[in-house]
Order: structure tokens, then sequence, then C-alpha cells
């Protein structure tokens, strides 16, 4: 076995690896809206949304998706509750070899990420594509806890945590930014972007 790539993600190389307002822990706590899904992996799929910025139907089932090259991470993550777990080493697939697949108009701006029992998440192209951002399998040496986004969650290590979403199912290319779950007036209006640096944690 080769040994993976690996990713060091930019922020981990800050003299102040705390963003303001945040503190570590060191326990991962699990977080999220609604149920823990099952995975069934014969039912299974990854989809990029075909129409209209992406001109074919771009599926992965189970077997593809975990036949993909890997790499790996290591990231800190911030949670726009307070708490940060500061040297993740993640294992996934990068965002770019998605984009090495795919056939995306340049008319795609944004991306909104589409995870199991309708949870979503919206992104600038320019995060989704990060050189940091992954689809998780495995975190630490395992396959990631089904709490924590068995099979596969996105991993944004640049921005809050709600855009590292787990469970994902779809992705959706759009010329326009559009509230995802969190980021919708009703759910309290996260911002669009979730910069922990700036603390934007709040659409004003
Ligand atoms: N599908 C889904 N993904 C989600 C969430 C959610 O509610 N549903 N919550 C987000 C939030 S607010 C945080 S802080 C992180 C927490 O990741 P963890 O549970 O692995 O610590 O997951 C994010 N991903
Ligand atoms: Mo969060």
């Amino acid at each position: 076995m080769h040994p993976l790539p690996t990713i060091i993600s930019s922020d981990t190389r800050r003299a102040q690896r705390l963003p303001p307002n945040q503190v570590e822990t060191r326990k991962w706590p699990a977080l999220h809206w609604g149920d823990v899904p099952t995975f069934d992996p014969a039912t299974w799929d990854l989809t990029v949304f075909p129409v209209p910025f992406v001109d074919a139907v771009a599926t992965f089932t189970w077997p593809e998706f975990q036949a993909l090259p890997r790499v790996q991470l290591f990231a800190d993550m911030h949670c726009v509750t307070g708490e940060s777990k500061l040297g993740n080493l993640w294992e996934g697939v990068s965002t770019a070899e998605l984009r090495n697949r795919i056939e995306i108009a340049p008319e795609a701006k944004f991306v909104m990420i589409h995870c199991e029992h309708g949870f979503t998440t919206n992104l600038p192209l320019a995060d989704f594509f990060d050189d940091d951002a992954i689809f998780a399998l495995g975190h630490n040496g395992e396959d990631l806890a089904p709490d924590h986004g068995y099979p596969v969650r996105l991993v944004i290590p640049k921005l809050y945590a709600w855009k590292s979403a787990k469970w994902v199912r779809g992705i959706e290319f759009l010329a326009d930014d559009r509230p995802g779950f969190w980021e919708s007036p009703e759910h309290g209006g996260y911002h669009m972007r979730g910069d922990p640096w700036t603390e934007s944690r709040i659409n004003t």
C-alpha cells in the first residue's frame, strides 16, 4: 500500500488555532437536527443534480464512490456554538476528484448540499472546491461513526461546521445563492458563508 496523499489545512498552521470566541473541546460531540439515518449500501448513491449546470447525470453508487482515489486531510473543526475540535485526521475523497469527473457550467457559483432527511446547506463554489475540502469516509483511522455522518460527510475546514454536512446524498450547482436549512430565517438565519475567523455566525 502506498501512503495516501495528505492535505494540511492551512488554518492548522496559524499561530492562534482558535477563532474568536471558540474554546477547544477534546471530546467529539455529535450535533445535528433529526435522527441518525440508516445506511443501506445497496440503495445508497451520491447524485450530482444534472440540470442546468452539469451536462450529464453523475451518480455514484456505494461501490463506485468507495473506489475513488482517497486523500488524508489534517484539519480543525469549529462549531458555531463555540466549540472547536483541533487536529482531526480525516480520510476521504477530495471535492477536486468530483470536479475532474463532471463538466460544470461557468454560470455555477454556489452549491447546495442535500443530505438524508432533507437537511441542506449552501456554500460558495470556491469554498466547496477549496484545496482542503473533502468528502470524508473516515476519521482518526476509523470509519465515520453513524452519528458523525457515516458513510459520507462533507468536511469544509475553513467554514463553521454546519457547512460540513453529514450523510451527503446530493450536490446541486446554483447560479444564485439560496439558503439551506440553518441558513433559512425560520431556523435561525445562519450566515450564508459562515467564516469563523470573522465570526460570520448569523446573517445581518
Ligand atoms: N446532515 C446534517 N449534517 C450536519 C448537521 C445536521 O444537522 N445535519 N449539523 C451540522 C453542525 S451544526 C455541526 S456543528 C456538525 C457537527 O459535526 P459532528 O456531529 O460530527 O461533530 O455537523 C454539521 N452537519
Ligand atoms: Mo454546529
